[in-house]
């Protein structure tokens, strides 16, 4: 018996190296001599998951069955970064696996290149589905993440001529070894239609819904294994599909186009995400996406549940439903609808069930984001549904015109339906109204939210409201990605940490110890010179390992004021020109990031950027002083190539933007310095590592308030100061450009008059705390301390501080260790 279970899951490089030939032949039909990079890939990636899936069912088994509490996370983005290096990491064999490739004859690292990531997520929101995943599952906490399996994930970037070309992201075109298809295990959506209404039988009032499109959703599911235990818990993505019924009535009347035109038509809804971030769309398929996998989910909760013999008035104590955005509000809805039609309850018994179901995270608070529907673009979607929005908003109402008799503009920013010249579904409402429980992801950002856009929710429901400050998996963005950072700290203080990373902690008393620092600056460099490889192969750029690494990456956004660092970059640049022999520090400024296809001005920075490169890296002036990198693709596979390089961590978003960020917490973690504004979790960032160790600069987000309360002029900091003249100037004047003048025209415009995100104001500032950065660099003792101590002290932002908060203050639920029998 032990022999068997041996043989096919064992942990031994033995056990390991029969693993990889036996599913290179007998899964792939494929001998070493014909065997390609893939197909090891794909091998080691099986026997991989062979050992995974023994604890995934006996993680099933144990929660399904028994009576615990399951954590439903429903988000419509999972970025998740590539899954071997990971998955080999949380099972402990990394070193073992790397040993049985190689006395096959290959390398290890060279087969995980190979993996093309699932990139099913714009960005922040996405990947910290991704963390969270991980956390829940090392924290051995039941629970499932919902989505969408999208075909086409994130588009791939692309730099030509300076600017950003986009390329479908194929990402399934080798196959998936991670997910198992689940063909069994489906659902039908409806959508559009009409609604009959009638009187059964008893007298009790029933709608019926006939819809015009029926859609099957198709569950893939892929293991989530946690870090150093068996728990192993399950992320279901929908694939939207025609139900086979439907188009065999169409083809029996002899509509065979139609039918092939309707598969078309179901097979869309999953086929590509939206690569809109921080920016609403209201495109009919967006809010079908939404539905059709929110509807999908819910089905599948209720059967779990019923087919454990429970009632359907517990429904609530066996899941509880984390919302990641309005993205998935829908379910509010939907779960009133299934318990309504479906399992014909009573309003109140349906509506008191759906309360203690949801919960909703805000992640922005920026107004262009927060989801609106045309209500009757809603209503032709989704017809059943606005009916009962409209009567969740009537009982709503009835309550809250008593309450705040009077207050209009209360009441109408209360309603879950906004007036005006065309009606609109207000989603963050139908939230707010429909969970028990609020809460934004950085402390700041959570008060902003209470005095902001949900100030009058907060007034109505104070008790609903909590911070949870946002946090990242150590093992990802550490472990896995710094592995030497790991080795040395381990070394120094065990590897309790990789868990429980406030024991971080315990580097505190090695900050000044001299051998320490020069291990912990030898290991950056290292990565700086690995960064440096991928840089010259990547854009054939020769960059200098002893330089600064100045990094900003994250999405293109002007909210995160990329810009103001580009004004920095020519500002280093002139003060070269002007005095070519001046004493500076070298700095590689690297950025990364990709811009929304529609987002003109967000194109427009890429190609700023990459123009002050060319003239930049180009002159012979600059010398080896200053050199501007943009690292094109920015995606999980990258940022961990990126971050582990970083001295500098650049964190400059206006203040009151940014609702947490997480980036800024990757970065720290791998021992870069952040500047930063107060803005999301960088006051806490700040806090913790000691306001010594971090370089403040800006306006707060009071200020910035004020500024624009006072009418803020940009021409005039333009105008007053020389240096910020000169660079904007030489932008306009086509410096940058080849002397034309049009192709920063509307960048330089909007700077001027407009500055909606208050660069110029913070300018001087900037300038002022990066001359600061540049002389901390130059005493390579201090700035070792400094990073040594900024590392130790970031032990709060793990994604499992974050995950425990959420399970102790809102979920409440606990750890089920999951035991393995053999
Ligand atoms: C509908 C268009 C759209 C798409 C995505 C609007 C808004 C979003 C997301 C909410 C944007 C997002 O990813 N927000 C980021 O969430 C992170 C995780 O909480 C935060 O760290 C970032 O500060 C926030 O910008």
């Amino acid at each position: 018996n032990i022999l068997i279970e041996d043989a096919r899951t064992g942990l031994s490089v033995e056990a390991l190296k029969r693993a990889i030939s036996n599913n290179l032949f007998y899964v792939q039909g494929k001998f070493p001599e014909i065997a390609t990079r893939n197909d090891y890939y794909m091998a080691v990636s099986y026997a991989v998951r062979d050992r995974i899936l023994k604890r995934w069912v006996a993680s099933v088994k144990q929660y399904l069955d028994g009576k615990h509490r399951v954590v439903s996370y429903l988000s419509a983005e999972y970025l998740l970064g590539p899954h071997l290096a990971n998955n080999l990491i949380n099972l402990g064999i990394y070193k073992e696996t790397g040993q049985a490739v190689k006395e096959l004859g290959k390398e290890l690292e060279w087969l995980i290149d190979k993996e093309i990531e699932p990139g099913l997520g714009n960005g922040g929101l996405g990947r910290l589905a991704a963390c969270y995943m991980d956390s829940l599952a090392t924290l051995e906490v039941p629970a499932i993440g919902y989505g969408i399996r999208y075909q086409f994930g994130i588009f791939e970037q692309d730099i030509r001529d300076g600017w950003q070309v986009e390329d479908t992201d194929n990402w399934l075109r080798r196959g998936n070894p991670w997910e198992i298809e689940r063909r069994e295990l489906n659902y039908e959506v409806k959508f559009g239609g009409h609604v009959q209404h009638y009187t059964d039988n008893n007298g009790k009032f029933c709608s019926n819904w006939i819809p015009d499109l029926v859609v099957k959703g198709v569950a893939y599911d892929t293991p989530i294994l946690g870090y150093d235990v068996n728990t192993t818990n399950t992320l279901r993505l929908w694939k939207s599909e025609a139900p086979k019924s439907f188009d065999f009535q169409l083809f029996n009347a002899g509509g065979y186009n139609d039918a092939v035109r309707q598969k078309i038509v179901c097979e869309n809804i999953s086929k590509v995400l939206y690569p809109n971030d921080e920016q609403e769309e209201g495109k009919i398929l967006r809010l079908q996406q939404q539905y059709f996998f929110v509807s999908c989910s819910l089905q599948d909760m209720l059967g779990i549940h019923l087919r454990q013999g429970d009632k359907i008035q517990d429904f609530y104590k066996k899941f509880v439903v984390q919302l990641n955005d309005t993205h998935p509000a829908i379910g509010v809805a939907e779960l009133m609808r299934l318990l309504l039609d479906k399992y014909q309850l009573e309003w109140e018994e349906a509506w008191d069930i759906t309360t203690k179901t949801f919960a909703y995270t805000n992640h922005t608070l920026l107004p262009e984001a927060l989801e609106k529907w045309d209500l009757e673009l809603f209503g032709r979607v989704l017809p059943r549904h606005l009916e009962l929005i409209y009567e969740i908003n009537r009982r709503f109402m009835d309550k809250v015109t008593v309450k705040f008799y009077g207050d209009h503009h209360k009441i109408a920013s209360l309603s879950l339906i906004g007036e005006g010249p065309k009606k609109y579904i207000k989603m963050a409402n139908l939230a707010s109204l429909g969970s028990f429980a609020i809460n934004g992801v950085a402390a700041l950002h959570t008060e902003l939210l209470k005095k902001t856009v949900l100030k009058d929710w907060y007034e109505l429901s104070p008790e609903k409201f909590s911070n949870k400050t946002n946090g990242v998996t150590p093992r990802r963005w550490m472990v896995l990605s710094n592995p030497e950072l790991t080795a040395l700290i381990s070394d120094k203080i065990g590897e309790g940490w990789i868990k429980n990373l406030d024991e971080l902690r315990g580097l505190e008393k090695f900050a000044q110890d001299q051998d320490f620092q020069k291990a912990w600056m030898d290991v950056k460099h290292q990565q700086k010179v690995s960064l440096s490889k991928k840089i010259l192969q990547r854009l054939r750029l020769r960059v200098d390992a002893d330089s600064l690494f100045d990094v900003h990456v994250k999405r293109m956004h002007e909210y995160k004021r990329q810009v103001l660092n580009a004004l920095h970059v020519i500002t280093l640049y002139n003060r070269i020109k002007h005095n070519p022999d001046i004493d500076m520090v070298p700095r590689t400024v690297i950025f990364a990031g990709k811009a929304a296809p529609g987002y003109k001005m967000a194109k427009q920075i890429i190609k700023l950027i990459t123009s002050i490169g060319e003239i930049v890296n180009n002159d012979p002036d600059v010398r080896d002083r200053l050199k501007v990198v943009f690292y094109p693709n920015y995606n999980v596979t990258n940022a961990q190539k990126i971050y582990p390089a970083a001295d500098l961590s650049e964190q400059i978003s206006t203040a009151g933007k940014e609702a947490s960020g997480t980036g800024n917490m990757k970065l720290s973690l791998n021992g870069a310095l952040t500047i930063g504004t107060l803005d999301g979790a960088n006051v806490e960032i700040r806090e913790c590592v000691g306001e010594e160790n971090f370089f403040l600069f800006g306006l707060n987000a009071d200020e910035v308030e004020e500024v624009r309360v006072n009418g803020y002029d940009p021409y005039s900091y333009y105008n007053d100061n020389p240096d910020l003249k000169l660079a904007l100037d030489q932008i306009n004047d086509g410096y940058f450009s080849h002397l034309n003048t049009d192709t920063f025209k509307t960048l330089v415009r909007s700077l001027m008059f407009d500055d909606q995100y208050l660069v110029l104001a913070d300018y001087q500032s900037y300038i002022d705390a990066q001359d600061k950065v540049a002389e901390t660099f130059r005493d390579k003792s201090k700035w070792a301390e400094m990073s040594i101590l900024n590392v130790a002290r970031m032990g709060k932002f793990s994604s499992d501080r974050s995950i425990k908060d959420y399970c102790d203050e809102i979920w409440k639920v606990k750890p089920v260790p999951v035991k393995l029998k053999n």
